[in-house]
């Protein structure tokens, strides 16, 4: 039987890259939650979410980190769930989740009230409590969503791998929305002080590595018929249609979805190799809290059943 392919960066996250030790536990479980319901005729989403964490020493104290707060992937997933997919969460940890995201900002103490001596939820402060608590328990019970955390950039590309692989048995009914900011940068761990940089040594001068382009083999070598879709962020909007097609150029994948930092929350772009759709949202939308995820999630789901139908032909 052939060998199965190793890319170049398989073997630089073998070699630079501490895998977290539950790797394989975790790439099992969603080897099955992803075969179950593709058994049951759903399609499943990953969904990658949130920002990275960048050690600078091995026991670190300081890091690098960004600006990504987790609501794109977070209130993405409950919109595939609402169209019918299964979604795998791989979100940064302590990022936003689906469902509680809503109430983030809330301190839960302020939610609470005693009435005859119970604690009951005063339901004027989370006034749509119980509308997201029943959908959120109708997705739980159904076992439709999967969450898996990451919080350093090592932990991230290691279970990526590992999704792609656990996805790969279900073809074309996969999708990968790689909306986490990942960084671009990363100290080797043999380069990386162990102990805390001391601040008497005067000002620090950094040079870091740049993190391996894992869209690379996960297009290619390990989920080949998944759809996928990538995120591109920059803050000049002049480059970004530019970028969007050089990432599609570059690593042959279906979609980008471009934003721009400052406007990601009303205005996106969708582009494939043959099309750039624009989804804003309107004045009357923002006012009747439509949220942009809804509208870029039906753009994309009816670009996958196109995907499905084209390599079902
Ligand atoms: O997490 P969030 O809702 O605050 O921001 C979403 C986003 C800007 C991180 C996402 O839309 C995105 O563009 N991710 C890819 C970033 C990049 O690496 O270019």
């Amino acid at each position: 039987m052939a060998e199965p392919r190793v890319s170049s960066i398989d073997g630089k996250l073998a070699e630079e890259f501490a895998a977290p030790s539950h790797v394989d536990e975790v790439k099992e479980k969603m080897a099955t939650f992803a075969r179950r319901h593709a058994e049951a005729g759903r399609r499943v989403v990953l969904i990658t979410s949130g920002g990275t964490k960048v050690p600078l020493e091995s026991r670190t104290v300081r890091f690098l980190d960004n600006f990504s707060s987790g609501k794109r992937g977070a209130s993405s997933a409950e919109y595939f769930l609402d169209a019918g997919y299964a979604v795998i969460f791989l979100h940064r940890h302590r990022s936003l989740h689906p469902y509680s995201r809503t109430f983030s900002a809330v301190n839960m103490l302020d939610t609470l009230q005693f009435n005859a001596g119970e604690v009951v939820v005063n339901q004027q402060v989370l006034p749509n409590i119980a509308k997201v608590l029943k959908r959120y328990r109708e997705v739980t019970d159904g076992k439709l969503l999967l969450p898996v955390d990451f919080n350093t950039l090592s932990e991230y590309l290691h279970l990526l791998k590992a999704a792609a692989q656990a996805l790969s048995t279900i073809g074309s009914k996969a999708m990968f929305y790689l909306a986490a900011a990942v960084s671009d940068f990363y100290i080797p761990a043999s380069e990386m002080p162990e102990h805390k940089i001391q601040s008497s040594n005067g000002p620090l001068q950094l040079t870091m590595n740049m993190v391996p382009k894992i869209l690379s083999p996960l297009v290619k070598d390990w989920a080949p018929k998944a759809f996928v879709i990538s995120f591109k962020l920059e803050t000049d909007a002049s480059i970004l249609l530019e970028k969007a097609r050089r990432a599609l150029d570059t690593y042959r994948h279906q979609v980008v979805v471009a934003n721009v930092l400052d406007s990601r929350r009303g205005y996106v772009m969708v582009v494939t190799p043959t099309s750039q759709d624009e989804v804003v949202l309107s004045k009357e939308d923002a006012k009747n809290e439509v949220e942009i995820e809804e509208r870029i999630v039906t753009n994309l789901t009816a670009a996958h059943d196109h995907f499905i139908t084209q390599q079902a032909g």
